[in-house]
């Protein structure tokens, strides 16, 4: 265990660290070379990786085995229930609010050391998924983010409609492929990631020719924005497709951060509970020593990260809710190995 742990309370709250977000750091040329070939590379026809870069996005149909995925899911949606309080997945008056622990207004779950339980790490660790970002950077030396997890009951309707891309505007080219592990199976009425196929490949024409240079609110340094009605149009008139992605406990989807994108609640008839896993992957290579810091700091205690594994470690550690509710967890209930090698590796606590 490092020496820099501390417990929570000695923790200052993590402000976002929006407007100090360089978007550059001294890897930025080889992190952008590195990328720009890969994306840019031949792909023969029915090769996911093709799909994945003319699309924006791609399904690995059954990247984790059906029963394996079922044990992942179990173990995810057993975080919730380990609070203590009336939520039962079989008594549907118990999906309410106020049964759930602390989540973000898009149903995920990143306080009380959520993202470092053990279930949660058992997906990130899954030798699949890790295989399946090895192919894609051409290297098993990978870093994952810390990042949330995402259990939406049938009914939710407080996220809506938030069509976003995870790049800033001032990041050339492809920087970042999301992975979303999807631990139960998602239909028609069930939630699940809604993309813009082709809104990657239309990323940097819509900045240049649509946004005000001056407009600071959307050419901003956070791997964050968020689209107006108008601003979707033209994506659509540009010839962007709105794509709802049905897929199945198991497959993994994947997608580029410039995909606008956004995550769909099961409607109120769907009789699925939504769980998914978020897991994103980059070359360790291209984290600077300060983000490796940065990590093994969030890594020993228990923050979550955002999408970005070898950037933008941050988290922020306010409650999310109104009603004021705070941290009751302080560390997770089930621990995950710290003697595990390629964990620790994958987390950026041990070099490669
Ligand atoms: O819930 C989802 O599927 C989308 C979440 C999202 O926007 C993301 O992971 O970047
Ligand atoms: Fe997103």
């Amino acid at each position: 265990m490092s020496d820099s742990r501390t417990t929570i309370e000695e923790q200052p709250v993590l402000k976002l660290r929006v407007q100090e977000n360089p978007c550059w750091n001294e890897k930025y040329d080889e992190i952008v070379a590195h990328a720009n070939r890969v994306e840019s590379q031949q792909y023969e026809d029915g090769d996911w990786r093709k799909k994945l870069f003319e699309d924006g996005y791609v399904v690995i149909k059954g990247a984790i085995p059906k029963e394996q995925a079922q044990k992942h899911g179990d173990g995810i949606r057993d975080i919730l229930t380990s609070f203590g309080t009336k939520l039962d997945y079989n008594d549907k008056s118990t999906w309410k609010e106020e049964n759930y622990p602390d989540q973000s207004h898009i149903n995920t779950y990143m306080l009380h050391c959520i993202p470092h339980e053990k279930a949660v790490w058992d997906v990130r660790n899954d030798k699949n998924i890790k295989d399946v970002f090895a192919k894609l950077w051409g290297t098993d030396e990978l870093l994952v983010s810390f990042d949330a997890i995402n259990v939406t009951f049938p009914g939710s309707t407080k996220a809506g409609f938030w069509p976003h891309a995870d790049q800033s505007p001032y990041r050339e080219g492809l920087q970042c492929v999301q992975g979303l592990v999807s631990l139960s199976d998602a239909g028609p009425k069930d939630g699940g990631l809604v993309v813009y196929k082709k809104s990657n490949t239309l990323f940097k024409k819509f900045f240049e020719e649509k946004v005000d240079k001056n407009d600071t609110e959307k050419w901003r340094k956070l791997d964050y924005f968020s689209l107006n009605d108008e601003e979707l149009k033209w994506f659509l008139d540009n010839g962007c497709e709105e794509v709802k992605i049905d897929c199945e406990n198991g497959d993994l989807v994947l997608w580029d951060s410039r995909t606008i994108h956004f995550g769909r609640e099961p409607d109120a008839d769907s009789q699925t509970v939504r769980t998914v896993v978020y897991a994103c992957y980059t070359p360790a290579a291209w984290a600077t020593e300060k983000e490796l810091k940065d990590k093994q700091e969030a890594f020993w205690n228990y923050r979550n990260t955002t999408h970005w594994p070898h950037v933008n470690i941050w988290s922020d550690y306010a409650p999310l809710k109104p009603s004021g509710r705070v941290e009751v967890r302080k560390e997770p209930l089930n621990k995950c190995d710290t003697t595990d090698e390629g964990l620790l590796k994958i987390a950026g606590v041990k070099s490669y």
